[in-house]
């Protein structure tokens, strides 16, 4: 089975601690939408959320975390 515009994306919103402006929300960004499979990476620096478009055949919820905390920012 093979999709030509990618069926099956899903959505994540995680809860991030330590992010306080626009450089943290360009690295927790960058390193996220850097993984293979994640096609969005939407930041909410007042509302302390990272809300990840991924394909969930491609990545687990378990890689953002990681990407993250290898950022220096915790996920709750
Ligand atoms: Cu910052």
């Amino acid at each position: 089975m093979s999709h030509c515009c990618g069926g099956g994306q899903q959505t994540v919103s995680l809860n991030v601690e330590g992010m306080s402006c626009g450089h943290c929300k360009a690295s927790v960004e960058k390193a996220v939408s850097a993984l293979d499979g994640v096609s969005k990476v939407d930041v909410d620096l007042a509302g302390k959320k990272v809300n990840i478009t991924y394909a969930p055949e491609k990545v687990k919820p378990d890689a953002f975390k990681k990407a993250i905390t290898g950022q220096g920012y915790e996920v709750v």
